[in-house]
């Protein structure tokens, strides 16, 4: 399939390396950095460090392999974490809290990804004899499966000080956190601020081809550079691919705004197709989840009929996603528009 051809809506992980980065990965100055010698991964360790305002950071092969190392590194058996129920590190990570915290998530309700602090308080466990110890709660911003609603500040403060009056550590997956800043006017700061650890992705809405970091205290990502060795992520002269991380963090943030005025675009322009269930002024970022119902089709006939007109998109467990990217330009939006107006009419 020659995916050139293609208006690829799958994801925000789609994109193909910027030519700026392609330059900056073959002139890296690398190092072995699993010796702790290569200097592009320590600029980019530090800088995502100074943009979080947190202590250390650590380059993750993946955002999953970053959130089960925040997990592992905060937790131990016998232990609970509670999560929010539709979250992706509890739904989509192939149960490495299980697997490899050997920890019990307890799933939480939310409105579009606000836990209620109360709820959460509710299920705060101090740890007994029948009873787990709840040690870790994770959220997650913007959130993925709520269709990439972006999580209020003020829900996350009242997490994190209610965590802190218990002795819990919060972890945020904020493999979209750019895009809940760059949508709300909210500095990345501030919601760092309200999580002990981060998990934030490079290889999504800011296109570096691989790559994600973990930012937290110094002696936490200390011990986390342990436990990614042990998974065997510890990676030699990875500064050929830092060196595209540097670009994602310095040049392709603010762009992100592009993506969401797309994504805008195109839910305005479905939404009153039949067969679509879906509220543009619930799509915030770069993500659009629709509910799909139709009388004729059904959600795999109509996605392969869109695949037939060259715009990929993918099934999710409330219908439909579509994701805008920096590869997706204002004539792939209206290819899609034509495609469902084609389709559905
Ligand atoms: N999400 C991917 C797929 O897994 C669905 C996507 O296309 O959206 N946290 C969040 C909120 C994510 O959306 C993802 C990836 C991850 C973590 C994991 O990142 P990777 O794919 O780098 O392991």
């Amino acid at each position: 399939m020659n995916m050139e051809r293609y208006s690829d809506f799958r994801s925000d992980t789609v994109t193909r390396p910027t030519p700026e980065m392609r330059r900056a990965m073959a002139e890296a100055v690398v190092g072995d950095d699993v010796l702790g010698d290569d200097p592009t991964v320590q600029e980019l360790e530090r800088l995502a460090a100074d943009k979080l305002g947190k202590e250390a950071s650590l380059y993750m092969p993946s955002g999953t392999m970053g959130n089960a190392v925040a997990v592992k590194s905060w937790t131990q058996e016998l232990d609970e974490v509670i999560v929010e129920a539709r979250s992706h590190i509890y739904n989509m990570e192939s149960t490495h809290m299980t697997f490899i915290s050997r920890v019990n998530p307890r799933p939480l309700p939310s409105q579009r990804g606000a836990m209620d602090p109360e709820e959460v308080e509710r299920n705060i466990k101090p740890g007994s004899v029948h009873l787990p110890r709840t040690s870790l709660i994770c959220v997650e911003n913007t959130h993925n499966n709520w269709g990439g609603a972006v999580v209020p500040l003020e829900n996350l403060v009242a997490i994190r000080e209610l965590a802190d009056r218990f002795g819990i550590r919060v972890h945020l997956d904020g493999a979209r956190m750019f895009n809940a800043s760059v949508a709300s006017g909210v500095p990345v700061q501030q919601y760092a601020d309200a999580a002990d650890s981060v998990m934030f992705c490079l290889s999504k809405g800011l296109s570096a081809p691989v790559g994600s970091m973990l930012v937290g205290p110094k002696d936490f990502i200390a011990h986390g550079r342990r436990v990614r060795k042990a998974l065997g992520g510890g990676m030699r002269q990875v500064g050929v691919l830092a060196a595209a991380g540097l670009i994602a963090l310095n040049a392709m943030v603010d762009r992100l705004a592009e993506d969401h005025a797309r994504a805008q675009r195109l839910a305005r322009s479905i939404s009153q197709l039949p067969g679509i269930q879906l509220d543009p002024a619930e799509v915030e970022t770069d993500i659009i989840i629709f509910g799909f119902e139709h009388p004729r089709l059904t959600a795999p006939e109509f996605l392969e009929a869109l695949k037939v007109r060259r715009v990929l998109a993918l099934p999710v467990p409330q219908g439909i996603r579509f994701v805008t990217n920096k590869d997706i330009g204002d004539e792939d939006v209206d290819s899609a528009v034509s495609a469902f107006q084609d389709i559905l009419s």
